[in-house]
């Protein structure tokens, strides 16, 4: 229905990666919303669509890394590789969509600019890109944590760079010819080790500016025969229900024990078979303690410090690669290719900046304190304004004209990563406060959860969904108390906010287990979702548009 130029939705989903399109055919096809998704992008995939830069790929195994929602889905797709590129994964989402008809019902190429929580009509007023204007009754978040903010580093000079300037996480193109160039690469986090052995093939000369040296894991990539890959598919019931119930939302847990209970040998027994696995099987697969106790953290910290030794032939520039300022795993864990074989290459250097900081850029390079070095391209893999960063951007405005902005000044606060209190009628799929692991399960389980509670608010005849202030209140004290047993709480990276400068350093995620989180949310939906309130009788359609009408 159009009335005054406004459009009337019952739900706008803001993105259609992994998370929006999920979002769309849930609340579309099963509750029966009139669903519309905006997307910034030309084409469907979030993260998949923005990051294609050489050597990009999803780091968890690729048959975990989809949707279970559908056995027709899950029986005809076949993975061919263990880590699925970034083709592959859009491939995946295109097959998605069609296979559920979803591209009918997403606007591409356009932008929400504006968001408001409209009090009298208890719906959202959305201004976008495209110069329409919106009206909806819920507005679901499918933004995800990094895709649309990409952290520019504030380096003196870099307006004055003659040569190309390319962001890992705005590498919409595989058109950017790099064969014979000088190439400088500032950033060594999960983009920067993708890109860096990929840029080695084809570059003449390539410096890797390192500010901090990181703990990787050998993917060890493997592709799947038909034959394994229908036994994954037959055990596929096995697999979810063991994910469900994971600490990070994959098919297998730590050995339940701690690493005090071994002797040296037998540590390093466990930790070299992990180490031949590869993967995340080494980070979440060996002891219950490695990222919560210091000495066992310490244990597999020197193990990988001596496989970094083993792999770089120069003994000063492994030393410079040898992490040493942070606790394994406290960053986002890094699973690589042959990245550090790399700097055994004659035309790859290493720069260590850490030392010898970044001046600024010139012309033709970047000015060290040490040094000047000439590049024809730079290639920034500084990372992203994390988790907020997105939620942020769209800066939804809620009651009592209060930005969200404003709301998180000093950091976020959310109930459960999911709703904010003073925003009703706003979902966020895996917004900050949530848990943090295998991606689109993670999504799967909150655009349910949104459903479920849709669905009540709809029996009810409820206009507004609101969560109470003091049970947010409450999920961020257990949030803090959490976080802070976990070695990740004392580093600087995009877990904690530090990787932005002036970002407030806040707890950005529960990292408790996967399972636990995932019971609690089924625990409330199944209670009648306690500590949210559904208020207000819904107006009629006719009353909204009237009131619409007069409060725009
Ligand atoms: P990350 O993991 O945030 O890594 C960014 C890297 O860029 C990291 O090495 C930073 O060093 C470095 N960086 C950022 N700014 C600067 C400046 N000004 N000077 C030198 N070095 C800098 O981003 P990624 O894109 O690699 O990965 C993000 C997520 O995407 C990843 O975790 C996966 O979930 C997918 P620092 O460590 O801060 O010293």
């Amino acid at each position: 229905m159009e009335q005054d130029g406004w459009q009337n939705r019952d739900a706008v989903v803001v993105g259609a990666g992994f998370a929006g399109l999920y979002a769309l055919y849930v609340l579309r096809d099963q509750v029966g919303l009139d669903v519309e998704v905006v997307e910034r992008a030309t084409e469907l995939g979030g993260t998949w669509h923005w990051n294609r830069y050489p050597g990009a790929r999803c780091d968890t195994e690729s048959y975990i890394y989809c949707y279970s929602f559908s056995k027709e889905l899950l029986d005809e797709w076949v993975w061919t590789t263990k880590y699925p590129t970034h083709d592959e994964l859009r491939r995946y989402l295109h097959h998605v969509a069609d296979r559920f008809d979803l591209e009918r019902s997403v606007t591409f190429g356009t932008e929400v600019e504006s968001a408001r929580f409209d009090e009298i009509t208890h719906r959202w007023q959305l201004r976008y890109s495209d110069g329409r204007k919106v009206a909806a009754t819920y507005l679901i978040s499918a933004v995800g944590l990094l895709a649309s903010s990409p952290h520019m580093p504030d380096i003196p000079g870099l307006d004055e760079f003659q040569g190309e300037v390319l962001h890992t996480g705005h590498w919409l193109s595989d058109d950017h010819d790099l064969r014979g160039k000088r190439v400088g690469v500032i950033g060594t986090g999960s983009s920067g080790v993708q890109i860096i052995p990929e840029l080695a093939k084809v570059a003449e000369k390539l410096y890797v500016f390192q500010r901090t040296p990181q703990f990787t894991v050998p993917a060890r990539h493997d592709t799947f025969s038909a034959a394994e890959f229908a036994e994954i598919q037959a055990n596929y019931e096995d697999v979810w229900s063991r994910v469900h119930r994971s600490v990070g939302g994959f098919p297998w847990e730590h050995n339940g024990q701690s690493a005090h209970d071994f002797d040296d040998d037998e540590r390093e027994r466990i930790l070299e078979e992990l180490w031949e696995t590869g993967g995340f099987r080494f980070i979440f697969g060996s002891f219950r303690d490695v990222l919560t106790d210091r000495q066992a953290n310490e244990y597999v910290a020197e193990f990988v410090r001596r496989k970094i030794r083993e792999r770089v032939q120069d003994p000063r520039t492994a030393e410079i690669l040898v992490p040493r300022d942070h606790p394994f795993g406290s960053k986002r864990p890094i699973i690589d290719t042959n990245y550090f074989e790399t700097f055994n290459l004659p035309h790859v250097e290493l720069v260590d900046v850490r030392h010898s900081s970044i001046e600024s850029l010139t012309s033709n390079g970047i000015l060290t304190q040490d040094g000047h070095y000439e590049i024809d391209t730079l290639i920034l893999a500084t990372g992203f304004d994390a988790v907020t960063g997105p939620l942020l951007r769209l800066n939804p405005v809620g009651l009592e004209g209060r930005s969200l902005r404003e709301a998180w000044a000093d950091g976020p606060s959310s109930f459960m990563g999911l709703l904010v209190a003073d925003f009703p009628n706003m979902f966020t799929i895996t917004g900050p406060g949530s848990t943090f692991g295998n991606m689109p399960v993670l999504i799967q389980h909150h655009v349910e959860w949104i459903a479920r509670c849709i669905s009540l608010a709809r029996e009810k005849d409820a206009a507004r969904v609101e969560v109470e202030v003091a049970e947010q209140t409450k999920w961020m004290d257990k949030l803090s108390r959490e976080s802070a047993r976990f070695v990740s709480s004392l580093t600087d990276s995009w877990f904690t906010g530090a990787n932005i400068p002036g970002k407030p350093r806040a707890v950005y995620f529960y990292l408790g287990s996967y399972g636990r989180y995932r019971a609690q949310l089924d625990e409330l939906a199944d209670a009648g979702f306690p500590g949210i309130q559904f208020q207000h009788p819904a107006t009629t359609a006719g009353v909204v548009d009237a009131r619409l009408e007069g409060s725009l």
